[in-house]
């Protein structure tokens, strides 16, 4: 199943209608600008980009976007993700390894429906502070960034707007590291449905070597499986990475960050890679520039650079 090796491709997307905070549509840019994608190339991959997503056509359509129950400017998140649905399936058809660079998790929708697109049986290991799985019943702020896995499992009423996702992520299928903000609606659902999580309370009791072990383990038993990993920059501690949009204390060190990335890069069945959340306007500059630029080399550790 594996894509060409080292031919990959960056699909930019400077989006941020999923959560209220302007800024976060600049990250993808940012992390272009301090060199990404030569960093990437000097590692040995052919590297596609072709500028950034634009979504012109998507904003000129939608005139008005009222709130449709709770959920915030559903028309804009639910078309530009399946924009980029359309745009990561395709790079997976052509052997690319698609790396997304947001722009808010809500974007994930879009990346993982054009992961199981092209690999249905494909796992998804996401790095987050937060579940992001609550449905449009349980959100308490209507910010989609806090839903996108709820709609790739098909919890919660349908929303017709959002009919394209086709539901296909299987809870056995998905599996957390480093959680330590989840609402109780949250907390019920991820219980319900018996979804795997490794909080950093796991992470502190257990080490992350022996976490990501238990969550390959569990997700991907026989080694066999595509691995889509979604790496939202919050999952580190806000010290490593503090120009963000929803940053909470007690997060994951750098190291610990990037061995997650090293050790799913080790696995050999990485087909498709976010890096989300990155918010260049949150933080005095010397602050920013450590966030791209730990953006940066998770991305290179999810990619192949070694220490040795
Ligand atoms: N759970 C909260 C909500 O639904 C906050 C989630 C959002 N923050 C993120 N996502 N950055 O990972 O709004
Ligand atoms: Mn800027
Ligand atoms: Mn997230
Ligand atoms: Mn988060």
């Amino acid at each position: 199943f594996l894509p060409n090796p080292k031919s990959l491709a960056i699909v930019g997307c400077p989006f941020s209608g999923g959560q209220p905070r302007p800024g976060v549509d600049e990250g993808p840019i940012h992390l272009v600008k301090a060199g990404l994608p030569q960093q990437l190339a000097d590692l040995g991959w052919d590297v596609e980009f072709n500028g950034h997503h634009q979504f012109e056509d998507i904003s000129a359509s939608i005139t008005s976007d009222e709130p449709i129950g709770l959920l915030k400017n559903p028309r804009r998140v639910s078309q530009v993700c399946h924009a980029v649905a359309q745009t990561v399936s395709g790079h997976a058809k052509r052997g690319k390894l698609p790396l997304t660079l947001g722009g808010d998790h809500s974007l994930a929708i879009g990346t993982i429906s054009g992961t199981l697109e092209q690999y249905p049986d494909a796992c998804v290991v996401w790095v987050d502070a937060h579940a992001d799985i609550n449905t449009p019943e349980t959100t308490d702020t209507g910010n989609i960034h806090g839903m996108p896995v709820a709609f790739l499992l098909g919890l919660g009423s349908p929303v017709p707007e959002f009919s394209w996702i086709k539901p296909v992520l299987k809870p056995n299928r998905i599996v957390y590291i480093g959680l330590r903000d989840v609402d109780a609606g949250e907390k019920r659902i991820l219980k319900e449905n018996g979804i795997k999580a490794f909080s950093m309370h796991e992470v502190d009791k257990y080490g992350i070597g022996q976490v990501v072990k238990m969550a390959l383990d569990h997700v991907n038993p026989k080694g066999d499986l595509p691995i889509h990993l979604s790496f939202d920059v919050d999952a580190l501690d806000p010290t490593v990475a503090p120009s963000t949009g929803t940053p909470v204390r007690g997060g994951l060190t750098f190291r610990e960050g990037h061995y997650i990335c090293e050790a799913i890069y080790e696995t050999g069945c990485l087909v498709a890679l976010d890096i989300m959340e990155v918010n260049p306007s949150l933080a005095n500059e010397e602050a920013v520039k450590q966030t791209v630029a730990v953006g940066c080399s998770l991305a290179r550790s999810a990619l192949g650079e070694t220490l040795l």
